[in-house]
């Protein structure tokens, strides 16, 4: 029997299960490697543990999962990998977040800043004072993010007939196009649970119409997230957003690289200036708050601060004969 121990947090309702034992050996003929060379081992060689982890019937779709792995910097406190129900991510603010907390539980790191190695670069976590039971406030200071293309046509099969919007191209530690649900070129639809469906299959066609035209990030960068944003319904914040992560479900959270893509398009359009403090509320009404400071030839550092609570330690039990060991995916 194969066991996985699990710890779940979840970042202003968006859950992370993070595997702190029982996990594969990413590791080359006993070398660890970076986080990234780690990451493409777990991709590789492993992927059935990912799916058995964050698939149901243990996990279910919107869960994020991520599993602690060496880090290549002395002085990080870890190096990180996150995946999901569809396959393995680059960032991720809120699980960064989650992170901070379960090292915590966990006894690895105490209040202060500590630094993570994340497949993209390192994401500087500083952790308050916790509360008697583990959660808390934490602020990323996460990789240096910036718009790549503004203003970016793409056009798609939408309710019959073929719809063309404009939005953003940006960085913020994985790939986002950013539409303004109100401008001339959104869909109009208000922001609110009660739309999840209309959302949801509005923003995968954005993203099919991004693939079938070729357009990405830098590099040939795959945008996986797309991101939709509205009127806030919230005093302290500015925004609202509608994140579509891959995998078709949507994140409960404002999406911590989602939030610094965002600041990257506020910051290049000057409507925020270095060191402004911006609001921004999730589909579900939580909130992150963030700011960031320029970096010299262009693009910037944003720094995001969310709250995360521990929700379950578990022991995960992959039996032999469990047909559905490695999760329902496709081909089990
Ligand atoms: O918070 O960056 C984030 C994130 C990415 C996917 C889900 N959450």
């Amino acid at each position: 029997m194969h066991r996985i121990k699990v710890i779940d947090s979840h970042t202003e309702g968006e859950p992370t299960r993070i595997i702190v034992d029982g996990g594969p050996d990413l590791s080359t003929h006993g070398v660890p490697g970076t986080v990234a060379q780690q990451r493409e081992v777990f991709r590789t060689r492993f992927d059935h543990i990912r799916s058995a982890v964050v698939n149901e019937p243990r996990g279910c779709d919107h869960l994020v999962g991520a599993m602690i792995c060496k880090a290549q910097n002395p002085r990080a406190a870890c190096g990180v990998i996150f995946f999901n129900n569809v396959g393995f991510l680059n960032g991720c603010g809120h699980g960064t977040i989650g992170l901070a907390v379960t090292l915590r539980h966990l006894g690895m790191i105490g209040a202060g800043t500590h630094m993570i190695e994340t497949p993209v670069g390192e994401v500087s976590v500083e952790l308050g004072e916790g509360g008697s039971e583990g959660g808390g406030q934490v602020t990323i200071t996460n990789v240096a993010s910036y718009r790549h293309a503004a203003k970016v046509e793409v056009s798609f099969a939408w309710e019959g007939s073929t719809r063309t919007i404009k939005g953003d191209v940006a960085w913020g530690g994985n790939w986002f196009f950013l539409v303004d649900q109100d401008g001339p070129f959104g869909h109009g639809l208000e922001l609110t649970l009660g739309n999840l469906d209309q959302l949801t299959r509005f923003s995968c066609a954005i993203r099919d119409g991004l693939e079938r035209a070729g357009i990405t990030g830098a590099a040939g960068g795959h945008i996986d997230h797309i991101e939709l944003f509205g009127p806030s319904t919230r005093a302290d914040c500015q925004s609202r957003n509608f994140v579509l992560c891959p995998g078709k479900e949507y994140d409960r959270s404002p999406c911590g690289t989602g939030t610094s893509a965002k600041l990257a398009c506020l910051a290049a359009d000057g409507k925020l200036k270095a060191g402004e403090r911006w609001g921004q509320e999730s589909i579900i009404g939580s909130a992150f708050f963030g700011s960031y400071r320029q970096v010299p030839g262009g693009g910037i550092i944003p720094s995001i601060s969310g709250r995360a609570y521990i929700s379950a330690e578990s022991m995960l039990h992959l039996a032999e004969e469990d047909p559905f060991r490695h999760g329902i995916r496709d081909g089990t």
